[in-house]
């Protein structure tokens, strides 16, 4: 009995330091972002208590073994076998009740977290996403608006339903917790009820192509004043953009052109179109070409008619877009100088 005493002590001492270990390496919580989502509460609580799991789990094994191996190593010069014993109902029932006692509790808190994850608020507001190669699109339809930023107001539940143009991706706030994929050909939702007011970013989290690191836009969890001034003042510049320019902007942020064109000079996937119109464009096979309408309308819808030096023509993807629209975006591209 008295082996047993120790061993309880060594095994209650060893998962607290284990824990104390975990918790100064920044395991136990300080390794992750802030919690700016109501569902990151749950889903940090419960990762709380696997680490206290684990070490108390680590300490039952280890501080047994350990204790065995010394207290009870073979003694100089004693040669004879171990001793034979056969069956012991105790035991078989104490490690089948205690560890089916473990998992239906584990099974609890898992659903328990789960279901405050999934909570639906029936007055959740409705905004729709679209993933591209290699940005993501934000879509109010209650106003109208369309966005490259995702703006949500704090403490009110939003529902988003995405959409990928094209392949799988996977849309992840680490500060939300909650991540869920995009997959083509289906709407999938994803509900948060931020509760921080912050800058946060959407990162891609499902490998998705070339550019698949940059495939970040800005989350911004803001007042609900703030949030009901920044819906105003993009209705305004919606109601501004009826230019062919605005048009041909929108157009650029709605089919996730600016994923791979920068409009500063910065290089992406796909040359940028900051000074683009009117220059001298340098092609693969030597030759060059001015930047004329022409080109413009003909690299828009068949970007392999012309191949651009220093980028490869397969990445950009067809798009079928109306003459007006094509239009459109060239006068945008020739305001970007
Ligand atoms: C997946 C990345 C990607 C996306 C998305 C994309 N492009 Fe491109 N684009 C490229 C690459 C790479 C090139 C250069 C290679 C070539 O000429 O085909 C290019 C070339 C161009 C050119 C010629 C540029 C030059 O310097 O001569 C224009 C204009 C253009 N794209 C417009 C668009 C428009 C408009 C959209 C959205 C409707 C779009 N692109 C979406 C990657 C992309
Ligand atoms: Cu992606």
């Amino acid at each position: 009995m008295g082996h047993f005493v120790i061993v309880g002590i060594l095994v209650i001492v060893m998962a607290i330091l284990t824990y104390m270990g975990l918790d100064l390496a920044g395991v136990a919580t300080q390794m992750h972002p802030v919690e700016a989502s109501l569902q990151s509460l749950s889903i940090d609580w419960l990762w709380h208590w696997q680490i206290v799991a684990i070490s108390f789990l680590f300490s039952l094994i280890v501080v047994p073994m350990a204790y065995s191996m010394i207290v009870f190593r073979r003694r100089k010069g004693d040669t004879s076998d171990g001793e034979h014993f056969e069956g012991n109902t105790t035991l078989e029932i104490v490690w089948t009740v205690i560890p089916l006692f473990a998992v239906l509790v584990l099974a609890y808190m898992g659903s328990y977290s789960l279901g405050e994850t999934r909570r639906v608020d029936p007055n959740a507001i409705t905004i729709k996403v679209k993933a591209q190669q290699f940005s993501w699109t934000f879509e109010y339809p209650e106003y109208g608006i369309v966005s490259n930023e995702l703006h949500l107001p704090v403490d009110q539940q939003v529902v988003l339903k995405m959409e990928s143009s094209d392949v799988i991706h996977s849309f992840w706030v680490p500060e939300f917790r909650v991540k869920q994929d995009v997959v083509p050909g289906r709407v999938t939702e994803y509900r948060i009820t931020p509760i921080l007011v912050g800058n946060y970013k959407v990162r891609c989290a499902e490998l998705c192509g070339a550019s698949h690191a940059y495939m970040e836009n800005g989350v911004i969890v803001d007042t609900k004043s703030d949030y009901d001034a920044w819906i105003t003042e993009q209705q305004a510049a919606a109601l501004a953009n009826q230019t062919p320019e605005g048009k041909g902007q929108a157009l650029t942020v709605k089919n996730g052109c600016i994923g791979c064109h920068s409009v500063d000079g910065s290089k992406m996937t796909g040359p940028t179109w900051f000074g683009l119109a009117g220059s001298t464009v340098e092609l693969a096979d030597g030759t060059t070409v001015v930047a004329d309408d022409a080109y413009l309308s003909e690299s828009i819808l068949n970007s392999k008619a012309k191949e651009v030096a220093g980028f490869s023509p397969t990445v950009m993807p067809p798009y079928s877009l109306t003459p007006e629209e094509i239009a459109n975006i060239i006068a945008y591209i020739k305001t970007l100088k």
